[in-house]
């Protein structure tokens, strides 16, 4: 039985959604963030060392790392399906998705949350207009720039094709769901990016999405 370390509100929702979209049995392990820090509770660091989530289970098996469950459980219970055959453009543009989620979209989508937080934070008043003003020069020399610059690149990739890796979905959408969702609640993905909007319209629809909102809880990012 496979088991999903599962925190709320996070990027483990698309593990969840990868499980119902292959049809595996599964058991969800919740977790809440603590309500101050937004941070996992130490429980899960007795599954993984860095107390991540999304980790998995299975038989003595423990994965981390988001992209590793996906391609883990495609080679383990995939049979072909959500991803493209090897040594086509379909698989290389599949590969590139699925590392460009976490290892180029999210980390500027991190850094705006963190320097959001910086902004809001309480502090001495003599201290804001520094915090401040660090925050919002990191914002708009580096951090505000890249986001824009990505959603450009990904608004203008889906023009050729329905899916990231082609005109069949495959796991590198559900890899990208959590950076266009991130990017749609708290860095301006809205009407000006038609077609990743249509993407996430497309992929709400997705019975199988429906069914991993039923089994994790309320999803929603701040
Ligand atoms: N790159 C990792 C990121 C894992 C990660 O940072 N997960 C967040 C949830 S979205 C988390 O566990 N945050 C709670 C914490 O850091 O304590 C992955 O894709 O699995």
């Amino acid at each position: 039985m496979i088991t999903l370390h599962h925190l709320e509100n996070s990027r483990s929702q698309r593990v969840l959604w990868l499980l119902e979209e292959l049809g595996l049995p599964y058991e969800v392990k919740r977790y809440e963030r603590d309500k101050a820090t937004m941070l996992a509770p130490p429980a899960l660091k007795k599954v993984h060392p860095l107390g991540k989530s999304p980790v998995i289970t299975e038989g003595g098996v423990t994965v981390a790392e988001s992209g590793a469950i996906v391609e883990y459980l495609l080679d383990e219970h995939g049979a072909g399906r959500l991803r493209p055959a090897a040594g086509t453009p379909e698989r290389r543009r599949y590969t590139y998705w699925l590392h460009f989620a976490e290892g180029s979209a999210m980390p500027p989508l991190l850094m705006k949350l963190v320097f959001d937080k910086v902004r809001s934070a309480p502090m001495p008043f003599f201290i804001k207009p520094v915090a401040r003003g660090i925050a919002d020069k990191v914002m708009s020399s580096f951090v505000s720039p890249n986001i824009e610059q990505q959603l450009a690149f990904m608004e203008s990739e889906l023009a050729t094709r329905p899916w990231f890796a082609g005109a069949e979905f495959s796991a590198a959408d559900i890899q990208m769901s959590f950076p266009l969702e991130a990017a749609a609640a708290r860095a301006g993905l809205g009407a000006a990016h038609p077609k990743l909007m249509a993407f996430l319209s497309r992929i709400h629809a997705r019975p199988a999405y429906q069914r991993a909102l039923a089994a994790g809880g309320p999803f929603t990012l701040a």
